[in-house]
């Protein structure tokens, strides 16, 4: 691939940078904590979406390597922010494949003297369809490390219920295109309902993803969605931006 090359030399030249979008509290609107996001700064073709190269990274085995950067640039910055906020970090299913990953978690901890509770690792459910009792055993580990895990792009793929009865999440991200579609569409406000049920029931929270409009936001506090994120309530940030303020306004 044209940008494989590129890529290698990327993280040493500094030119990934990790964009953090706010999650707050649908009711009352607070400030909950940020999503990590990664980008890539290229020299010549200017920001790069993660959409365009973690698949690029995952098939060169770079993914580690800028993995192991995230997690630890992650853990460094939010341990820096107000006590009570959290941090949201993506892995790639390529991450489970190597050995080391809860050792790399462990280390980002305690090198940042992060709490574990304010670290959450966002999944998606292609992690649990191959190898799922090696990624179990190391959800499992994570949760013993007192990290939380959320379950990504909820609803889409490959959902399958099962995973839900094996598994204590901490949090279900509804995926985006159900919050899209609402509140036009009953069958997706449906949806986003009968998730928010099941993942009570279950003990987990809920998210939903790509909220842009006031009637969305409305529409997800009557189906009682716990969090909220997405471009009404900020666009992803570098560190520096970030202002930590909690709720005024709707
Ligand atoms: O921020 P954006 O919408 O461009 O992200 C596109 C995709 O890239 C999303 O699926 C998101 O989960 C993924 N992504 C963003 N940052 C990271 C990261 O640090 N690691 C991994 N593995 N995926 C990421
Ligand atoms: O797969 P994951 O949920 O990690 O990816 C989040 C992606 O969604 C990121 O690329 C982020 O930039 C994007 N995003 C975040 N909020 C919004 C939004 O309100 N609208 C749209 N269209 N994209 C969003
Ligand atoms: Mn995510
Ligand atoms: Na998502």
């Amino acid at each position: 691939h044209a940008l494989g090359k590129d890529l290698r030399e990327a993280l040493a030249r500094q030119q990934f940078e990790l964009h953090y979008q706010p999650v707050y509290a649908a009711v009352p609107r607070q400030l909950i904590g940020y999503e990590a996001l990664l980008r890539w700064r290229h020299p010549d073709r200017g920001m790069i979406s993660p959409a365009e190269f973690i698949p690029i990274a995952e098939e060169t085995g770079l993914i580690h390597l800028l993995g192991e950067w995230v997690l630890h640039t992650a853990c460094q910055e939010a341990a820096t922010w107000p006590q009570d906020l959290q941090v949201a970090v993506n892995l790639s299913p390529a991450q489970f494949k190597r050995e080391g990953l809860v050792k790399l978690v462990q280390t980002c901890l305690e090198q940042s003297g992060l709490t574990p509770a304010r670290l959450e690792l966002e999944i998606t459910e292609s992690v649990l369809l191959d190898e799922t009792l090696a990624n179990f055993s190391i959800l499992k580990q994570f949760q013993s490390l007192g990290v939380k895990i959320a379950l990504d792009d909820f609803g889409v793929g490959y959902s399958s219920l099962s995973y839900l009865r094996s598994f204590p999440f901490d949090k279900l991200k509804i995926d985006r295109s159900f919050v899209t579609e609402m509140p036009s569409s009953k069958q997706a406000a449906a949806i986003v309902r009968a998730i928010t049920t099941l993942g009570h029931s279950l003990g987990m929270i809920t998210t939903a993803e790509g909220v842009e409009t006031q009637e969305q936001l409305d529409a997800l506090r009557q189906e009682r969605c716990d969090l909220i994120q997405g471009y009404l309530y900020g666009r992803p940030l570098p560190a520096e931006q970030l202002v930590h303020k909690g709720g005024q306004g709707a």
